[in-house]
């Protein structure tokens, strides 16, 4: 009797260890087929392009062999997230801009193009000050001017210097500055580019950004009374 339920016991336990082999063998194999479930997404802020994918989490229940359990995880559908577009978004142009350094206080030059704040450009056949025209800096320090710069310099003598020549399309950086104890205010005598006017008061220094017009020669002039006459230059452009 004794033998007979040693044998018993032993053919158990070899039953009980090849089990456990086939139940570690199919827990290798079975992940290669959990991978072909539907990704879960996660909810993303309005406007956002990509939906956050989570990462796959791999279960694998070895009673599923038996019949019991699921070793498939839930299929969750993603979630519908419709793109809702505000104004702002409206506004943002597709590429990202390319931003030049402009002057403290003038208007923005974006891709080659002084524009308004909205980013349509500006307007230099618009009253000086307005929304649609260029902005001129505050008072700058010639350590502030922008690196390629025009300087035209007024004084009681005059203008210096009195022409200056430009590319058609490109922007002008052009420094206005007083020399001495007078007011000075820059204009060009073409309708067509009277947003472009800078007032500099004694010894101050103004910057203002703009596209070249198309080509030919704008002559400017300072608009103080009694100036007009020694005050006078020619913008050529090219
Ligand atoms: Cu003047």
């Amino acid at each position: 009797m004794e033998g007979m339920g040693r044998a018993i016991v032993s053919g158990l336990f070899v039953v009980l260890v090849m089990m456990s082999i086939v139940v570690l063998g199919l827990s290798f194999l079975s992940p290669l087929e959990n991978k072909k479930t539907t990704p879960k997404y996660s909810a993303t802020k309005v406007g956002t392009s990509t939906p956050v994918q989570e990462p796959e989490k791999i279960s694998f229940n070895p009673l599923s062999i038996f019949g019991f359990g699921n070793n498939k995880p839930e299929e969750t559908p993603p979630p519908a997230v419709a793109p809702v577009e505000t104004p702002l978004q409206q506004n943002i142009p597709p590429s990202p801009p390319s931003l030049s350094l402009t002057a403290i206080g003038t208007s923005p030059v974006v891709d080659g193009k002084v524009v308004q704040l909205s980013y349509e450009p500006v307007s230099l056949a618009v009253d000086p000050g307005s929304n649609q025209a260029p902005f001129s800096s505050r008072p700058i320090t010639p350590g502030e001017y922008l690196p390629n710069s025009r300087i035209l310099k007024f004084s009681d003598q005059g203008v210096d210097p009195i022409n200056f020549s430009v590319q058609t399309g490109s922007v002008i950086n052009l420094v206005i500055r007083s020399e001495g104890e007078s007011s000075h205010v820059f204009r060009f005598k073409d309708k067509g580019l009277k947003a472009v006017a800078v007032g500099v008061g004694p010894e101050e220094s103004r910057e203002i950004s703009f596209n070249a017009p198309g080509s030919g020669s704008y002559e400017f002039f300072c608009d103080i009374p009694g100036h007009k006459t020694r005050e006078i230059g020619t913008m050529i452009v090219n």
